[in-house]
């Protein structure tokens, strides 16, 4: 029984194209190692996308294969973020308080008010299982406070003073000195986007001192290390990471950051040492964009089918019948 009229096979066949190979993706890119246990209605904590170093109160809007749509306790549905169910960015109710991490609660509810097990059972529902999260027990060298100099991602000529303003696991939060936290990101050790201290002058690169210093023309880190008394992250503890495999030309499927619920075909047609510029099959250029290589939303080819996903073809191919249509 032939259910759908497009398959990958044969677009590839078509389009003499190559799919990029499954060895090239990072294990957050690959296929799951389980399947997704979330359902609708299901209570979490996790990261808020818009402020990386807040953990929020978030219910399962939606579930789409082994991706979410998470709602943020309290605030409008344009907050609403897709995820997928593996990602480190989400845990279960309750690990704020035992890791020590300050919890955002709905909005509404007072920090030292909110209780899970009464909002639970006012709200009349369920937190998600500890056994649906993947976890990972990983660390790292970095600790609160350690002082580095680090790419502003949303600016990325400025590399900048930066510091360690969370650890969880082996990734970390990177925080921009006397910046909000809109610039924050969180990485692991292996980013190519964080030096140690002294890099940029090592470099011969600026070095972008934190907003307001006095000095800013004239930033020198033992100073300002002894002024906040706090340490430098050492050198060890940066692991360097190999760039990656991807070759202009190669197929993948891609979510679509201009509308999240979709996966699309997708086309690598560009490459830098730690990024790689996605085409949407059959899209004007026009839509091109260019992601970290490791960004948890490429996917191999075959993703959406193993893990229940739609694909969106590219348009003007045939359409996906549905099984009425057979
Ligand atoms: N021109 C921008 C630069 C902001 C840089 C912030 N980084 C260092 C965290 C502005 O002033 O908004």
């Amino acid at each position: 029984l032939k259910r759908r009229c497009w398959s990958w096979q044969q677009y590839l066949n078509e389009q003499k194209a190559e799919a990029a190979p499954s060895t090239v993706f990072t294990q957050a890119q690959s296929f799951p190692s389980k399947r997704c246990g979330f359902k609708v209605g299901m209570k979490l904590e996790g990261i808020d996308p818009l402020h990386p170093s807040m953990f929020c109160v978030l219910t399962v809007a939606e579930v789409i294969g082994c991706r979410l749509r998470l709602h943020i306790d309290g605030y409008s549905d344009c907050y609403d973020f897709w995820m997928n169910a593996d990602s480190p960015d989400i845990k279960p109710a309750g690990w704020c308080k035992e890791q020590n991490h300050k919890l955002h609660p709905p909005k509404g509810i007072s920090e030292t008010e909110f209780e899970w097990a009464n909002y639970l059972q006012s709200s009349g529902s369920h937190a998600a299982p500890a056994s649906v999260f993947t976890c990972r027990n990983k660390s790292c060298g970095f600790q609160v406070s350690m002082k580095l100099e680090a790419v502003d991602k949303k600016n990325p000529g400025l590399v900048c003073v930066a510091s360690v303003a969370d650890v969880i696991d082996d990734r970390f939060l990177v925080h921009f000195d006397n910046w909000d936290d809109t610039y924050d990101y969180w990485c692991n050790s292996s980013s190519p986007y964080i030096h140690p201290v002294g890099w940029c002058e090592e470099q011969g690169r600026p070095l972008m001192s934190p907003q307001g210093h006095p000095n800013p023309e004239h930033f020198v880190w033992e100073d300002y290390l002894q002024e906040t008394g706090s340490t430098a992250a050492p050198s060890s503890a940066f692991t360097a990471k190999a760039s990656h495999e991807f070759q202009v030309n190669q197929r993948l499927e891609a979510v679509d950051c201009r509308n999240p619920m979709l996966i699309r075909v997708a086309t690598i047609t560009d490459i830098e040492d730690y990024k790689v510029k996605i085409h949407y099959d059959g899209w004007s250029t026009h839509f091109d964009v260019w992601c970290d290589s490791d960004l948890s939303d490429l996917h191999p080819v075959g993703w959406c089918q193993r893990t229940g996903h739609p694909l969106e073809p590219p348009p003007g191919s045939c359409p996906l019948l549905s099984p009425s249509q057979d």
